[in-house]
């Protein structure tokens, strides 16, 4: 039978049926009857590919054909993409067509989606705003296109044994990915190592060249990157690590069997695993291999894009190209693109840097001095000698230029320079993203504040129109029409489709915050978010939660930073209030967390082990008749986040002030119409300017008074151990082995680390206990609010009516209005 030509890209379900079967038996040559679940998914994701690829073409080719386009590409060592069969079924706008397809053959969509792997190459944060961004970026029509590493594993899998966290590595790729291209024909070569030597040219003039270098193949592999029902699909291109020949055949002859072999193993090291420290510096020789790797092929791609449109034409570079940098990890695309364009294409110094300049943007995503990226000079001059060379060259003008302006000032030069002087001599990655780009973003006001007056208020000084902020935002496309399909269903009866494109029409929710049966409706949905979280935990782990307690919830990484111990911290104390008092009125309430650790950050693993200690103890006391329970689930990750958000009444957001860059989850949880119980930190003080104060529960020390009380060195938390009771116990407890009699020393750091410090760190380094007592007191407010189920839900509702300008769409159309000067296509 001749098949109607359009089959493979129509919406029709008869279509959608017969490509499926045809992706089954002609392209994976299953049939039906033999077909396992994962063949299903691969066939399910191909038919969705198929519509893919066909906007993927058109729009390319008008990226390509419109000569005044200015691209946009957001480099980033990590992109968390989660899974994409759903995403991209949504975004396609053809969920119920497939949803009927899927029937029709049998099939559960639902469980076919779960059948696909996360796309887990990211920590945290970071990785996760870069996805959202590629959502954005689409949706919004901009001609954008994300560069990274496809590395072969990404985020390890958490086990818990006995409490302790154990890695297991994420094997993402082992039965292939239906939504990557391979494209042999963009391969490009990336060189290390080697030495530098100089030379004349024809015209007498002196050039440099990188010579002796060991060369690595860079293979990308292409994932398109769909918008929301526009027909636009730009392009994440992600780059793995080739030997240039699989077999060292020079050395095979010579007999050196192992040797061939070894190259191999050095190329594909690169991008075999993510490195799994979130907010945390290493500084090891590989990392800084996959830095250059990827950037040096994303800029030799962007060139090679530039030239095929525009010629050598370089002055127009910069009208053409915007490259953002997402955090410091891909900042030598600086010395890179230097080197390209004075080495390679002949450009004179001074307007290869003003290109460069005019090229690059920087966004910083912490302050914390141990994430602050600076590699050892001699790596740098042994790994990538010409960079350095650069590098040098850079900082000798910049510094020439700056001490004209600031005559004698010593400390300055030596704040704003690239290169740190000491015991062993650095490169600071900031300064020189700094330096090199036009823009340089925080991303919440007061991390930018931060940022303007503390971290960089030297380089501030110098260029004050530099500085903008960004505060971050999340795609609602996927943290609430994907995750939340009730609570989305419920919004679009009420008030119209338009908030999945913007998502400040939830305004219009606003009016029915006193509407009794509309907020009976909405919190039907929540409750069912919570049966079907409960389900989830009593399969995995096989522990009972009352649905009709409070879901109290902290999913992020496990950082000290983030205060887990101050969350773990209250529900001890009500652990005890109960254990003294039985009787005492508790709403119940059941606590949740999620969290990975780097494995080789040692305190956070114990706090883990101590969260699933105090779990243990605490849900297994008949005395406290189920008033409280404590869970941990295992390997937080953007699939589990899509389950756990949606069933949230309280959201944990409690870092000490000053510290988190912005916070990302706290937008997600709002929007899914749980209250945050937060510190004014990151874009918490934003989220509770725009849900109001009465509809968020603020505590504890402001950025300013935690600056403060560090400098004046006055803060004493042993003496507040002596004098707080509650602490007092607390405390103890957790030292004396209450929570885990078989090794009752096991959690004396803990103690040790917030009363006297630890290792040459000071006391209470993130101030829990100056805190606890304004937590607390928080915590009991919840407490009785909740019981008012009105009054809850209405703070619920006007949290969902009131977050639309937390919409990672808005992030990005103030990123291209201000930064990139793009325009959408
Ligand atoms: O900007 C995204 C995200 C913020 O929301 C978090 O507050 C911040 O901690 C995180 N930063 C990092 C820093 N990594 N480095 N370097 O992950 O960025």
């Amino acid at each position: 039978k001749l098949k109607d030509e359009k089959y493979r890209t129509s919406k029709k379900v008869k279509d959608l049926k017969e490509n499926f079967i045809d992706h089954l038996n002609l392209t994976l040559g299953k049939d039906f009857k033999n077909a396992t679940m994962w063949d299903k998914f691969f066939a399910l994701s191909l038919v969705v590919k198929d519509r893919v690829l066909e906007r993927w073409l058109k729009t390319q080719k008008k990226y390509y054909e419109s000569n005044d386009v200015k691209r946009v590409y957001y480099l980033s060592i990590e992109f968390l993409m989660g899974r994409l069969l759903y995403n991209n079924i949504l975004n396609l706008k053809i969920d119920k067509e497939i949803k009927k397809a899927m029937d029709e053959i049998g099939l559960s969509l639902d469980e076919l989606s779960e059948i696909e792997p996360d796309a887990g190459l990211g920590n945290g944060g970071l990785g996760r705003l870069a996805a959202c961004f590629l959502d954005s970026i689409a949706t919004l029509s901009y001609p954008g296109y994300g560069y990274g590493i496809r590395y072969e594993y990404g985020i390890f899998k958490q086990l818990i044994k006995d409490g302790f966290q154990v890695e297991v590595p994420d094997d993402w790729l082992k039965n292939g990915n239906p939504w990557e291209i391979e494209r042999k024909d963009r391969a490009v070569k990336v060189k290390f190592f080697g030495r530098t030597e100089s030379y004349k040219d024809k015209e007498g003039n002196t050039r440099f060249r990188w010579v002796d270098t060991y060369d690595v193949i860079a293979l990308p592999y292409d994932t398109p990157v769909v918008g929301y029902g526009n027909d636009v699909a730009n392009t994440l291109r992600l780059w793995s690590a080739k030997p240039i020949t699989e077999f060292d055949f020079d050395n095979f002859q010579k007999g050196n069997y192992v040797k061939a072999v070894e190259s191999q193993a050095i190329a594909g090291a690169i991008s075999k695993v993510l490195y799994p420290n979130d907010a945390f510096y290493a500084g090891r020789e590989l990392r800084l291999k996959q830095e250059y790797f990827f950037v040096s092929a994303s800029i030799q791609d962007i060139i090679r894009r530039f030239k095929a449109q525009f010629g050598n034409n370089f002055d127009i570079f910069p009208e053409k190209n915007v490259i953002q940098l997402n955090d410091t990890h891909p900042a030598l695309a600086i010395p890179e693109l230097m080197r390209i364009l004075v080495d390679e294409e002949f450009l004179p110094w001074e307007k290869a840097w003003e290109i460069t300049t005019k090229t690059f943007a920087y966004t910083n995503h912490t302050v914390m001095p141990e994430a602050l990226e600076k590699w050892e000079v001699h790596l740098l001059e042994r790994l990538l000698p010409r960079h350095l060379e650069i590098m040098y060259e850079i900082n000798a003008r910049f510094l020439d230029n700056v001490s004209k302006y600031y005559p004698g000032n010593v400390e300055k030069i030596r704040n704003v320079s690239i290169f740190e002087e000491g015991h062993v001599k650095q490169a600071r990655m900031a300064n020189l993203s700094v330096v090199g780009s036009f823009s340089v973003n925080g991303v919440s006001k007061l991390h930018t504040d931060i940022l303007k007056e503390r971290v960089f208020k030297d380089f501030y000084d110098i260029w004050p129109e530099k500085f903008n902020n960004k505060t971050n935002g999340i795609t609602q496309r996927r943290w609430l029409l994907q995750s939340n399909p009730e609570l989305s269903r419920l919004i679009t009866d009420t008030i119209g489709d338009e908030w999945i494109v913007n998502l400040d029409h939830l305004k219009n929710l606003e009016k029915y915050a006193d509407d009794k049966v509309f907020l009976n409706e909405f919190y039907k949905v929540k409750q069912n978010n919570k049966i079907r979280l409960s389900n989830y935990i009593k399969k995995e782990l096989n522990i009972d939660v009352d649905p009709d307690s409070i879901f109290d919830v902290q999913v992020k990484r496990l950082h000290e930073y983030k205060r887990q111990l101050l969350n773990v911290m209250h529900i001890i104390y009500l652990y005890q209030t109960l254990k003294e008092n039985p009787e005492q009125d508790i709403y119940p309430r059941t606590f949740i967390f999620g969290a990975k650790a780097a494995p080789g950050y040692r305190m956070a693993k114990l706090i883990i082990k101590l969260i699933n200690s105090v779990a243990d103890v605490i849900n297994n006391d008949k005395e406290i008749a189920d008033k409280i329970k404590v869970v941990f689930v295992p390997n937080y990750n953007v699939s589990l986040a899509e389950i756990i958000i949606p069933a949230a009444n309280v959201s944990e957001q409690i870092s000490t002030a000053g510290k988190e860059a912005s916070g990302t989850g706290n937008m997600k949880f709002a929007l899914n119409g749980a209250l945050t119980i937060g510190t004014l930190d990151g874009a918490n003080i934003e989220i509770k300017e725009c849900v109001g104060d009465e509809n968020i529960f603020i505590f504890g020390l402001t950025a300013e008074q935690v600056a403060k009380l560090k400098e004046s060195r006055l803060y004493n938390p042993y003496e507040i151990y002596l004098r707080n009771e509650n602490i007092r116990k607390i405390l103890d407890a957790i030292n004396n082995g209450y929570f885990n009699k078989k090794d009752p020393d096991l959690f004396k750091d803990i103690f040790q680390s917030l009363l006297f410090g630890l290792n040459g760190a000071q006391a209470d380094e993130y101030m829990l206990l100056a805190d606890f007592d304004s937590y607390k007191t928080r915590h009991k407010e919840i407490d009785f609010i909740y019981r008012d189920k009105y009054r809850w839900n209405k703070k619920a509702l006007l949290n969902v009516a009131r977050v639309g300008m937390f919409s990672s769409d808005r992030t990005i159309r103030e990123y291209a209005k201000d930064i990139w000067k793009v325009k959408s296509i």
